[in-house]
């Protein structure tokens, strides 16, 4: 950001970045901002983070000056709005500026609230790329490593899974994000060495195109391993789902094993070729709930004849309309789950797409 705009205006010395450290995208778009502090030459300081702890990831903002807040790839929900615009209120006292890009569905007066900070906050939320692309084309436009970045972002965000780096980096994020919670060691910690890769050389820097693994030889055997670990733990899961027919929808509820993220079991259940349980193959569901420990419910779509957002919306959450997610809270018996989530699918039929729709 040049800053010409007041006499009074300080010049910045440094970025401070705040990303999601759940995947790809949030991974990529922190390498763009890092990438752009290296170009203008500011000092870089970087946070990967998740919802739930922004009160104290933000609370690190009220020690900083003259430096340049960009948070990427993260919304603003009613929850942690006080604590985070407080925050930001005070480091923009001290001469900091925010630049905030995302994708997400953000509340109203949350956009309010970031928007009447002073300092002429920057705020850029669309909703048709993900938020790497967002950083590119906002931050880095000329820059060829920021471009493929938001390629690979996108090819993960929008789960098309076109690219097979984008596959393995996937992969590589969960494997050290799963294991720094299982260690309780720092998440941000775990994936620098592979953030500082990207906005160093892009994906060049982490992947071997000719001969199509990962360059960290330690890292492409975790990976392998985790993909077979991965899929038998799905097949599991899949052993042991309830489907019901409701509002002439098939609605399918699996139990998340750890160590699976929600996509992948949506891409899992998504192939016919997944869904052979002994002699039986299972019809693709149109609407697949998961369910996970720590109460966390995942809605995913097999066709555009459900809603995953409006699904989520009768738990709390929300989403996009082909994936969503919410709290479900605390349980211990999955079926009583179970009877529970078609009872409240059956009740409402604002998740139901009447006409085929392509979006
Ligand atoms: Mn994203």
């Amino acid at each position: 950001m040049t800053d010409s705009g007041t006499a009074k205006a300080k010049r910045l010395t440094s970025v401070f970045s705040i990303s999601h450290d759940k995947d790809v995208d949030g991974l990529a778009s922190a390498a763009i901002v890092w990438r752009y502090a290296l170009k203008k030459g500011l000092q870089h300081d970087v946070v990967l983070t998740d919802y739930g702890s922004f009160e104290a990831v933000f609370a690190k903002l009220t020690e900083l000056r003259d430096t340049l807040i960009i948070v990427t790839d993260l919304g603003l929900d009613d929850t942690s709005r006080p604590s985070v615009i407080k925050a930001l209120r005070k480091a923009i006292a001290q001469d900091c500026r925010l630049v905030w890009l995302d994708h997400h569905r953000w509340p109203e007066q949350s956009i309010r609230a970031v928007l009447s900070l002073p300092n002429r906050p920057v705020l850029k939320i669309n909703h048709e790329f993900c938020a790497s692309e967002i950083a590119y084309k906002v931050l880095m436009p000329n820059d060829e490593i920021s471009r493929e970045l938001a390629v690979v972002a996108h090819d993960t965000d929008f789960n098309l899974r076109r690219i097979e780096a984008a596959n393995a980096l996937t992969d590589a994020v969960s494997i050290l994000r799963f294991n720094a919670i299982d260690r309780r060691t720092d998440i941000t910690a775990a994936l620098i060495p592979l953030l500082k890769a990207l906005a160093e050389e892009g994906l060049a820097g982490v992947w071997d195109e000719q001969r199509g693994r990962l360059k960290d030889d330690l890292l492409e055997q975790r990976v392998r391993h985790y993909r077979r670990e991965k899929t038998k733990r799905m097949r599991k899961a899949l052993a042991g789902h309830c489907d019901l027919e409701i509002h002439g929808r098939l609605v399918r509820i699996v139990e998340m094993p750890t160590g699976v993220t929600t996509t992948d079991m949506g891409t899992f259940l998504s192939d016919p070729a997944n869904l052979r349980l002994g002699e039986k193959t299972l019809p693709v569901a149109d609407l697949v709930v998961t369910v996970g420990q720590g109460g966390k419910i995942g809605f995913r779509r097999g066709r555009p004849n459900v809603r995953c957002d409006a699904a989520a919306k009768l738990f709390g959450g929300g989403g996009h309309p082909f994936a969503a997610g919410g709290d479900y809270g605390m349980y211990d018996n999955f079926q009583a789950v179970c009877d529970d989530i078609f009872t409240t699918l059956a009740d409402n039929k604002d998740w139901v797409v009447e006409e085929e729709s392509s979006d």
